[in-house]
């Protein structure tokens, strides 16, 4: 297998944690990217990403070819193709850059390939969108060509599971294809990689593992609201039912849910299944539920700031986050742009700050973006959940809106501050 050369086309957080590993594991392996600035400065060892892991592994490898030239795929046998699957503004699946890397590959495809899509798509997109196009080049995938399906499973920032130890799922249009594709994620990865029987099976399970995320977020959305009305605090009854050791899986309520994930997947599944004639209920509810919470949470800043008799307008508020979930740089699909829009609506006299997206942020620190009467927490980052209840009364921080629950809330109500959390 080691004497198959690779080629990973889109080296973003999914394509280039792969090509790293691809070329750690012994594999000559090429990158192929649209943008040349990210080529040049991963060719150079550097990644376009945030992401220390991924840091640390670009600056030990020798060798590394990226280019925006797709005659690197004529010297390539294998061919795993992860570009982003968007949705547009109608919560649409967006094909585009996967049409568009197939039409790349089509044109260099050769016989015997391996073509692999890792991007995550709705359940037949393999064979009705990317296969077509890939016989373009007069070859006949399942025969002239292998093609297969791996959904990635890159979870931004997190320290225990990566591209390296991540169980895999495969499935493949002919059985050649699917041992082909296996053999190779076996030689990659020390966890399971499991075969399934048919394509349409692998495109589903990453669906449905993103899916079941997303309703289970939206379950404790809407207990969040129903219990902040009861006056229950949420957080505890979650960590109550977590000792539970069976049956429940501990999921938390907040200002919404971002990301090119967890939002994105299910409408992939809901209009793939309109076409066929089914509407997903339970999916698009939780989708409803999930979007309400910017709102929701705007809803809370107005109460907060009703108790101490002051509205939105001319109040100075500090949005604290913009990323859409702690730790990481990515803005995509973040419920914070939903909530500073609504708040600068409604006239706030506005200050952003996210530590990690100096860029958009309209201070240069956390000491200066506390100087407000108001603070919301939209996106739990480590250096937020230290805030102190004693730095926020010293800043003279009147009204606290926590979208993550990820601040001290009894110290905070203590030294006589209005805290609203979601849910508690
Ligand atoms: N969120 C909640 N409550 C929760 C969990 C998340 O409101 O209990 C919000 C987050 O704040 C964020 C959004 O949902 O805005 C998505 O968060 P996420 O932790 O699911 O992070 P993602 O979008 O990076 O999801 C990835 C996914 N990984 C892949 O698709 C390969 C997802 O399958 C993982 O379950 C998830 O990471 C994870 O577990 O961290």
């Amino acid at each position: 297998m080691l004497n198959k050369r690779v080629c990973i086309v889109g080296l973003g957080y999914v394509g280039l944690p792969l090509l790293c590993l691809s070329m750690e594991k012994g594999y000559k392996t090429y990158g192929l990217d649209i943008s040349n600035e990210r080529v040049e400065m991963i060719n150079k060892g550097v990644s376009p990403i945030k992401d220390k892991f991924l840091e640390q592994r670009l600056k030990n490898l020798k060798g590394i070819d990226t280019t925006t030239d797709s005659a690197v795929l004529r010297k390539s046998d294998i061919i795993i193709i992860c570009v982003p699957t968007p949705i547009d503004s109608q919560y649409n699946p967006n094909l585009k850059p996967l049409q568009s890397a197939a039409e790349t590959v089509s044109k260099e495809l050769k016989k015997n390939d391996l073509v692999v899509v890792e991007s995550t798509v709705f359940p037949g997109t393999t064979e009705e969108v990317v296969k077509p196009i890939l016989e373009k080049s007069g070859l006949k995938a399942g025969k002239d060509f292998y093609l297969a399906y791996c959904p990635e499973r890159v979870d931004p920032g997190n320290k225990k599971w990566n591209v390296n130890n991540l169980p895999r799922v495969i499935g493949a249009l002919s059985s050649e294809g699917l041992k082909e594709a296996s053999e190779f994620y076996r030689s990659i990865t020390s966890s399971e990689v499991l075969e399934l029987n048919s394509l349409k099976a692998a495109e589903a399970t990453k669906i449905m593992e993103n899916t079941f995320r997303d309703i289970n977020i939206a379950f404790v959305n809407e207990m969040a609201k129903s219990f902040d009305i009861m006056g229950i605090d949420i957080t505890e009854v979650i960590k109550g039912a977590s000792t539970k050791p069976f049956a429940f899986m501990p999921h938390w309520p907040g200002c919404g849910v971002g990301g090119h994930c967890i939002k994105v997947d299910p409408y992939y599944l809901i209009s793939r299944a309109r076409e066929n004639g089914f509407t997903h209920q339970f999916l698009n509810l939780a989708r409803e539920i999930n979007n309400s919470m910017p709102h929701y949470t705007v809803g809370k800043v107005v109460e907060g700031l009703n108790e101490i008799d002051k509205s939105v307008k001319d109040t100075k508020i500090t949005v604290l986050g913009l990323a859409y979930k702690g730790g990481v740089d990515d803005m995509r699909e973040s419920p914070a742009l939903e909530i500073i829009d609504e708040l600068k609506k409604l006239g706030a006299d506005l200050k952003i700050f996210d530590p990690y997206i100096p860029e958009k942020s309209t201070v240069k620190g956390l000491d200066e973006a506390l100087n407000a009467e108001c603070i919301v927490i939209a996106t739990d980052h480590p250096e937020f959940k230290i805030i102190k209840p004693e730095e926020i009364k010293e800043k003279g921080i009147k009204v606290v809106i926590d979208g993550k629950n990820c601040l001290d809330k009894a110290g905070i109500v203590s030294l006589g501050i209005v805290y609203k959390g979601i849910g508690r």
